[in-house]
């Protein structure tokens, strides 16, 4: 069966199909799925351009009730959604349902927040007037997003985008179509009007060019590499567009001398591996203390070898397999180029046979590497963390903000003045004492410094930030 894009309310077949395979299993088909084209992006625009007055003039409660019953039916589906999540996306079932239920609570946020947003009043400078300071949707926004969190990124887009009176063009990542799919079907039975939510899959190159360029589109929310981002960046600026780039990370995490060391190797243990490290939040550089290297080293090492990677539908496994062939071949590049840059493999890094045949990557581990090695640099997005060993707390902190990205850092401390001091001295959107550096809250602003994001930050109440435009009223009765 070919599953359609919503465009402008009905089902529509496009001009081509594409297979979605698990990467788990690459003979285990989950679905054929529509290629937009650009004739279809087009008339998705414009569907959504026609139901924007209707939609944003819409009482708060109407679109809340929608989101609402989104959220609800999300949650009640948790287990079938987080099934199909796990076979197209590769993390384990636990994950991915767990992933499928923060969509649902994602929803049922955005439902309570339709209903929240207020201005302000204020008298003028001059004498007879008031000023009044409201919020208002922007239009037809963009989204764009990744392959890795399939169901809970577009989620946290597009329910804040729909809460606050906006219609919506939504592109996937090209490689999981199943979680987006399933998004546009439950709002459209839950009577999500006509146009206002658009569901066009395909290629960046074809869909995502015409979402970018369309004068119509208002702005853009994207997640993804930097280079892409940084394009889509320049589009949009180009033509006035607003536009909100979550992008890549080079987390760190600090160990320090005083690191209680289970809590140390779990929080490592987590931040890198889990969701085979393909969480733009991850933990890729773990800075550790002198004085407590070699135990954390022996000891990760350890807690890795219990690690079970294996088909991501198999109960008990702990990491699933690597997304794609082109992200594996990514990987393995990578390992290699630390290799070569003189780091040396303490685990992991080759191929594991399972019993289907898919991208299976044991998790490697680099110590001895240095913050200058590309491996510490650029972002690889698998399950590759290296070790950057430092003489003292001061060290650490100079290495960790030593680094294009700012999204995420974390601390492993018992010390209540290194956890304060760090707290004030990183320079990223997120940090996290004794705390994985991924594994966020959906309720809380999302987001980094520097090459890490752009524009207002994601989720909780400071969504409005991207989702609405402010306007101010001079009134004189
Ligand atoms: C998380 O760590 O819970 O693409 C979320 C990513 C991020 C989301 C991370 N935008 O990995």
């Amino acid at each position: 069966m070919l599953n359609r894009n919503l465009i402008a309310g009905e089902w529509t077949a496009g001009s081509f199909a594409s297979r979605n395979t698990s990467p788990s299993d690459i003979s285990d088909l989950i679905g054929e799925y529509a290629s937009a084209d650009a004739q279809d992006v087009d008339r998705a625009i414009e569907a959504a351009a026609a139901a924007f007055p209707g939609w944003s003039r819409a009482t708060p409660e109407f679109r809340s009730d929608i989101l609402d019953r989104v959220g609800t039916e999300i949650l009640a589906r948790q287990e079938e959604i987080g099934r199909i999540l796990a076979r197209e996306e590769g993390k384990t079932l636990p994950e991915a349902i767990a992933e499928a239920s923060r969509a649902g609570r994602i929803f049922r946020y955005f439902a309570g927040e339709a209903l929240r947003l207020e201005g302000e009043r204020l008298d003028s400078i001059r004498a007879g007037i008031e000023v009044e300071i409201i919020r208002e949707p922007e239009g037809v926004i963009g989204i764009i997003t990744p392959w890795n969190f399939p169901i809970a990124i577009p989620a946290w887009k597009i329910a804040p985008a729909l809460a606050y009176g906006n219609t919506v063009v939504f592109k996937p990542a090209d490689l999981v179509p199943g979680c987006a799919w399933i998004i546009a079907d439950v709002l459209h039975r839950a009577g999500i009007p006509s146009g206002v939510f658009n569901l066009v899959m395909g290629k960046g190159s074809i869909v995502g060019e015409v979402i970018v360029r369309s004068p119509r589109v208002r702005a853009v929310s994207f997640t993804g590499s930097v280079p892409t981002g940084r394009r889509i960046g320049v589009e949009c600026m180009e033509r006035g567009k607003k536009v909100q780039l979550e992008l890549g990370g080079k987390n760190p995490l600090i160990v320090a001398a005083d690191a209680d060391l289970d809590v140390a190797v779990n929080v490592a243990l987590n931040g890198s591996y889990f969701s085979t490290g393909q969480r733009c939040t991850a933990s890729s550089r773990l800075i550790v203390d002198d004085a407590i290297h070699d135990k954390f080293v022996e000891h990760l090492v350890e807690a890795m070898g219990r690690l079970k990677v294996d088909n991501s539908l198999n109960p008990g496994t702990d990491v699933g397999p690597v997304a794609s062939q082109s992200q594996l071949e990514q990987d393995l590049k990578y390992i290699d180029i630390g290799r070569a840059e003189g780091a040396r493999l303490a685990f992991g890094g080759e191929l594991i046979k399972a019993e289907t045949e898919g991208y299976f990557l044991k998790p490697a581990l680099f110590v001895d590497s240095t913050n200058e090695m590309r491996i510490n640099r650029e972002e690889i997005f698998g399950p590759v963390a290296s070790v950057i060993r430092v003489k003292n707390y001061e060290e650490a902190v100079a290495v960790a903000n030593d680094t294009e990205f700012g999204l995420a850092s974390g601390i492993s401390t018992t010390s209540l003045k290194l956890a304060s001091d760090f707290k004030r001295r990183s320079q990223a959107g997120m940090v996290m004492v004794n705390v994985p550096t991924a594994g966020v809250d959906y309720h809380v602003p999302f987001g980094g410094r520097k090459a890490s994001s752009y524009g207002p930050r994601e989720q909780g109440k400071h969504a409005r930030e991207f989702y609405t435009s402010l306007k101010t009223v001079y009134v004189q009765s």
